[in-house]
Parts: C-alpha cells; sequence; structure tokens
C-alpha cells in the first residue's frame, strides 16, 4: 500500500504514513476506533484500488461526487428550471433488479439460513469472495461510507460501515442513511459496526476506459453471514444488491438481531391516519416489493377529513413497549421508489416529493430534461429517449422506462411527513396489515380474529412476482410477510419468534390481510386503489375501535354490506366481486399453503399448522 492517496475533505495524505502513526488532527476521527482501520486496510490490501477517500456525508462532498459523475457522463443534469437538483442515471442492461439467486444466508449451520434462502459454508464462501475480490478495485477509488440506520438519536439505531468502489452507491447511501462524520461520532472508539464490502467488480487495466455502469456480467454474490454480522457484495451497483443499508443490514442482519434481542426488522410502511375528529392512529403494512408500499406510505386521501402522513415507505423495526404496545421505527433517512406508474393523478404526494434533488435510476428522458415513465401522462412526450439511451419509438411495443427503474430522493423532501417519523422511539402501531399482488381469490381486505391468526395470515401470503427481482414477472410465489428475500435466518424459526412476541405484550394490535390487485373476469383490476385505498384503512381504523360492521367468513372478517365508505367515488366498483369468496378458489389455496408449510418440517409452529387444519374446517362447512 505504498504512496496509496488517501483523501478526506479537500486533504490528501498517504495512508501509509497515517497508518504508521501520523494521523493529522482532523482525521482523527477516523482513526480511533482499531476495527473501522483494520477493515479499511485488510479491505484496501486486498482489492488494491488507486485512492482511498473517506466520506463526511457533507452536501459539497455530495456536490462534488455529482460534477463528477456528470463529467464522466454517468449522471445526466435534469433541466434546474422543471426539475432543480436532480439527475438520471443509466445502468447497465444487465444490471436493473436485485439477484434473488445469487443471495446467500451464510450461517455456520444450514438449517440457520432456513430452507428459503441460499446457504454455503461460510469459510468455503469467504475463499471464493476473496478470489473475487482480489484486485477488484484496480483503478478505482475506494470510498468509505460509514452510515446509521434509524435516528442518531436513537438507541435502536444500527452503525455500518460500507467500502466501495461505486460513487453512485456513496451518493445514494447519502439519500438513503444518515451517513458520514455523525455515524463516526456516534460510533465511537469501541463502537461496534456491520461491516458491508462492496464491489461492483470490474477492475480497470492501465489506460482501460471506463463504462458509465460498471457491473459484472458473470459474477454476482450478495452474501450475508449472520453470526459475524457482516455483508459481501461483488458484481452488482443497483438497489438492494449495492446499497447494503437497505435489505443488506435493516433487513437481513437486523433480523437475526432483532430474533436474539427481542424485535421484529420487517418490510413494511409504517403510516399515521388520521379521522375528522382528529384521532391518529399508526398503521404498518407489509407487502412484496413492487405492491404499492411507497404509495400506501404517500397516500393522498380521497375521503373528506381523513388524512395520512408518512413515517416510513419500506422498512419497519418493531419493539415491545413498555405500554404494553408494539412501537415501530423506520430506519430508512430516503426512499427507493418505484417509478413506472406514480403520477400527479394516481399519487401527487409522490410526485411533489421527487420535484427536486432526486436520483432517477433507468428511467426515460424527455426533449426538455426531464424525466417520464409509463403512467405518468396520458401522452408519450416526444421526442423521447428511452432509459438505454436510444430514441423512444412508440411502435417498437417495449416500455420507455425500465419496469424497476427508481427515485432515490430524501424523506424530508415528503410533504406529507409524519411529525414523528425521525422519533428515536417510533411510534405506537394500531394495526398491522399484509398483503401481496393477487388477481383472484382474496378479497379486498379481511380481519383475523387473533394474533396467532394474524401472524398464519403473514406466513401464508404469496403474490405475483414483480420486475424488483430478476426472473419471471407474474408468478405467484409464496412471500411470508414479504420477506422471503429479505429474513436473514430460518423462516420457520422466524414464524415462531412472531409468535413470542405477541405473548410478550399485552395488547397486540389487529391484524388484516388487503389485496388491491384483484381482477374481474376482463382482466381489469376492480379496485381503483391508489387514493381510495383510504376507505379500506377507515375500515381498519374503526375495526380496531369497534365500531365498523363485519360479517363473519370462513377466511375471516370482512366488511359487511354498507360497511366500505363508498361515498364520492369516481369509478363505479363491483364490490360483490371484490369480496367474493370461492370456495372452489379457497380449498385451492388450502392447498398451496399446506404444502408450502410442509417446506418447514418441524420447525412450523404447531400453532400455524393448527390455524391451517381450523381453516380447513371452516372451509368444508362453508
Ligand atoms: O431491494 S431494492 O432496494 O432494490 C427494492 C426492493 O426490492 O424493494
Ligand atoms: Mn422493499
Amino acid at each position: 500500500m505504498k504512496g496509496l492517496l488517501l483523501k478526506s475533505g479537500l486533504k490528501s495524505f498517504d495512508f501509509r504514513e497515517v497508518l504508521s502513526g501520523k494521523v493529522p488532527n482532523e482525521m482523527r476521527i477516523w482513526f480511533q476506533n482499531k476495527e473501522l482501520v483494520r477493515r479499511i486496510s485488510e479491505t484496501a490490501a486486498l482489492c488494491t484500488p488507486s485512492e482511498i477517500r473517506l466520506c463526511d456525508g457533507s452536501i459539497e462532498e455530495y456536490e462534488s461526487l455529482c460534477r463528477d459523475l456528470v463529467s464522466k457522463g454517468v449522471f445526466i443534469p435534469l433541466n434546474p428550471e422543471r426539475r432543480p437538483g436532480s439527475y438520471l442515471c443509466r445502468s447497465d442492461p444487465a444490471d436493473v433488479a436485485r439477484v434473488e439467486e445469487a443471495t446467500f444466508i451464510c450461517s455456520k449451520n444450514k438449517e440457520d439460513a432456513g430452507p428459503t434462502n441460499n446457504w454455503q459454508d461460510p469459510a468455503e464462501m469467504n475463499k471464493t469472495l476473496d478470489r473475487l475480490f482480489a484486485g477488484c478495485m484496480k483503478g478505482r477509488i475506494l470510498y468509505v461510507i460509514p452510515f446509521c440506520m434509524g435516528p442518531l438519536a436513537s438507541p435502536f439505531s444500527i452503525i455500518g460501515v460500507q467500502i466501495t468502489d461505486s460513487p453512485y452507491v456513496v451518493c445514494s447511501m447519502k439519500i438513503m442513511t444518515n451517513m458520514g462524520t455523525a455515524a463516526l461520532e456516534k460510533l465511537g472508539p469501541e463502537g461496534r459496526f456491520i461491516p458491508c464490502i462492496h464491489s461492483v467488480g470490474k477492475p480497470l487495466q492501465e489506460g482501460e476506459k471506463d463504462v458509465p455502469w460498471p457491473s459484472n456480467a458473470i459474477q454476482k454474490y450478495i452474501v450475508h453471514f449472520p453470526e459475524e454480522r457482516k455483508v459481501r457484495s461483488f458484481g452488482s451497483g443497483y438497489g438492494g444488491n449495492a446499497l447494503l443499508g437497505k435489505k443488506s443490514v435493516a433487513l437481513r442482519i437486523a433480523s437475526v438481531i432483532g430474533k436474539e434481542e427481542g424485535w421484529l426488522a420487517e418490510h413494511m410502511l409504517i403510516i399515521g391516519v388520521t379521522n375528522p375528529e382528529g384521532r391518529k392512529k399508526y398503521i404498518a403494512a407489509a407487502f412484496p416489493s413492487q405492491c404499492g408500499k411507497t404509495n400506501l406510505a404517500l397516500l393522498s386521501s380521497k375521503l373528506p377529513g381523513w388524512k395520512v402522513e408518512c413515517v416510513g415507505d419500506d422498512i419497519a423495526w418493531i419493539r415491545p413497549g413498555k405500554d404494553g404496545r408494539l412501537h415501530a421505527l423506520n430506519p430508512e433517512a430516503g426512499f427507493f421508489g418505484v417509478a413506472p406508474g406514480t403520477s400527479y393523478a394516481s399519487n401527487p404526494y409522490a410526485m411533489e416529493t421527487i420535484a427536486k434533488n432526486t436520483i432517477f435510476t433507468n428511467v426515460a428522458l424527455t426533449g426538455d430534461k426531464d424525466v417520464w415513465w409509463e403512467g405518468m401522462t396520458k401522452e408519450i412526450p416526444s421526442p423521447l429517449i428511452d432509459w438505454t439511451g436510444d430514441l423512444y419509438n412508440p411502435a417498437s411495443g417495449k416500455p420507455a422506462a425500465q419496469s424497476n427503474a427508481r427515485f432515490t430522493v430524501s424523506k424530508m423532501q415528503c410533504p406529507i411527513l409524519d411529525p414523528a417519523s425521525n422519533d428515536p422511539r417510533g411510534v405506537p402501531l394500531s394495526a398491522i396489515l399484509f398483503g401481496g399482488r393477487r388477481s383472484s381469490t382474496i378479497p379486498l381486505v379481511y380481519q383475523s380474529c387473533s394474533w396467532e391468526e394474524g401472524v398464519f395470515l403473514g406466513a401464508s401470503v404469496s403474490s405475483e412476482t414483480t420486475a424488483a427481482a430478476t426472473g419471471v414477472v407474474g408468478k405467484v410465489r409464496h412471500d411470508p410477510f414479504a420477506m422471503l428475500p429479505f429474513c436473514g435466518y430460518n423462516m420457520g424459526d422466524y414464524f415462531a419468534h412472531w409468535l413470542e412476541i405477541g405473548k410478550r405484550i399485552k395488547n397486540p394490535p389487529p391484524v388484516f390481510y388487503v389485496n388491491w390487485f384483484r381482477k374481474n373476469a376482463e382482466g381489469r383490476f376492480i379496485w381503483p386503489g391508489f387514493g381510495d385505498n383510504i376507505r379500506v384503512l377507515k375500515w381498519i381504523f374503526e375495526r380496531e375501535e369497534g365500531v365498523s360492521n363485519y360479517t363473519e367468513t370462513s377466511i375471516g372478517l370482512v366488511p359487511s354490506k354498507d360497511a366500505l365508505d363508498l361515498s364520492g367515488i369516481a369509478t363505479e366498483v363491483d364490490v360483490n366481486a371484490l369480496f367474493s369468496i370461492s370456495s372452489e378458489d379457497w380449498k385451492k389455496e388450502e392447498k398451496e399453503i399446506e404444502s408450502y408449510f410442509a417446506l418447514f418440517g418441524k420447525k412450523l409452529p404447531e400453532a400455524l399448522a393448527n390455524r391451517l387444519e381450523e381453516l380447513k374446517l371452516r372451509l368444508a362447512k362453508s
């Protein structure tokens, strides 16, 4: 590492000299935690970057990285009059989504990863990764990003340090996490952090010209070591594969920590719902990726007097409180939301949030240098450059924006951000929702009768696959608690942990199942969704207070006739089709759940097996 340049802010040093004890005053904070210094040195020695840059998380640093990315043609600055402070970035067409087949949980014992995760022996995996990481940052800068998931003031927050060779990742982490010196200060000399080592896996040979989106076309690995509390990610620069604070730390690793410490790390949005009388309740909801979490989190109410505010759109850390209730905290500082389908008509608050200071990835570019995607406006602007950089031809039948195109934006820009969004203690939950994308079988909403039955609903979530992960789109797959790709340990133990949490609190919140995506015989959505979902939230709110009417069915409680407020709804809704429970479809569903549960063998908690038997009996009688 002789002569390895070390930069912090505008100052440059020799890394070796600093290591040998000559730590300049302004750098003290970076060299106080021995484990951090060890990780940086070890990674630099293995990956052989040409420079090390310590990221302080300042706005100046962010802006200078953006300018750099613009000069290299990686970021296209958008029209400052229309979309100030914003950029468009185009990924490699082969690196557009999470790679679940390349995502691993490398616990010491295979059984601890469980039947739903890819597993390899950690020592073997480390050997494979050491080979891939050797020299992988040649010709590139190694960035060190200290970050804090959760409010800086919260005792529940988790500190991580991501080392990456992608400046796009640094900019995204700045938006999505509390990043930089503040996180380092919280870490302190003795503090523990989750090391997250990431490389796009494309070393540059002497004189080789870089591409705008470097990644590794052949080898991709997103690997978690739950016992060691470490993440190593290779070969991809996109989303959850690369912004390691999100799915890797705040879900996969945090779920393991939560299991040990008695709390839950969940793939859930959190919202505050206020009724016309001014009473407010917080609700958390789990849906798989690309099933409308950001849309529900930023809902613009179609019912007069009802209001939704957003605490978080993707992740909730949930703990039993001393008051006997569950409290939820959003560990993220920004939104990494799905762009296609977002419009002023469907989601005005999302559009306002992304009006400035936003990084767009894989959307289309208009003639006046603004962004566009399918569903933003009825007319397709012309001219239009598609997400691959070509002039768009609507006759091609292809979409102009990639179907997993995203916006990355600070939640502080959200016009309906809940005042408690950064509350270090989180917010008390009054209801929990599960849901998926199902064109048949599942009614718009139903309620479970107990915590155990609620856990059964979470465990039996299934959903049509979306473009958030690589692979076929539209195939129904089981996605328990919407955590299938994000649970860091055995899913059977995870079910048991949920049951256990319910026993530890006096007042578990009621649990509901929702499905906005049911279709009619012609293949059209029956329910308008978006702002009209407030009607469902209203029924849930009033169920929690015990006032809205319900009918008991074989699967749970549904709104009784006229209990769902459809006043002033703009579209005609076939309520019968929306709530029909076909015993034929449900018998199929029951068989599906039964064969899925068999996957967990002895790890399936008895309470869930019993709930399934009960459902079978009720369906047999119906
Ligand atoms: O995992 S990502 O952050 O890329 C998005 C998602 O799947 O929810
Ligand atoms: Mn998500």
